[in-house]
């Protein structure tokens, strides 16, 4: 029983503290992620090679923490979604349109359905966290042939 309610504590103290460690990551003033490659109203062909810009901050693994990765942070490819509001404060999700570079990737090759797609790069921190203020690119709009 005991045992039970020490588990138990230490979730509950782990969901607390979650968010207290999100707010802690800044972004450094002036920071800006970006498309190296693409724009809005490009046509292209699969497979599609997306190239990651980032200035202003630099570039860690996923998972890794502490004073060496202030002010950086891994790329979020987000295929025809957008993160608003509270989305921005929580780990982004993983899935096919929201991809995770957590391995300091800086582009990727993807496989789109042929027609419109937006496109958009968001910088997030060691806890997969949008830092704050958010670290986004402009959403650019393409067409797969
Ligand atoms: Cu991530």
């Amino acid at each position: 029983m005991f045992y039970r309610s020490m588990v138990l504590a230490a979730v509950a103290l782990t969901l607390a503290c979650a968010p207290a460690v999100a707010q802690d990551s800044k972004s450094a003033p002036g920071a800006k992620v970006y498309f190296l490659n693409l724009k809005s109203g490009d046509v292209v062909s699969n497979p599609v090679v997306v190239k990651f810009g980032l200035t202003g901050m630099g570039i860690a693994p996923a998972g890794l923490q502490g004073d060496a990765t202030a002010n950086t942070g891994h790329h979020h490819l987000l295929i025809d979604k957008e993160l608003k509001g509270e989305e921005l404060t929580q780990p982004i999700p993983a899935d096919d349109t929201h991809v995770h570079f957590g391995k300091g990737q800086t582009e990727a090759t993807v496989t789109l359905p042929p027609g419109q797609h937006t496109l958009q790069l968001v910088l997030a921190d060691w806890t997969h966290i949008p830092h704050n203020p958010p670290v986004m690119s402009e959403r650019v709009t393409i067409t797969v042939k």
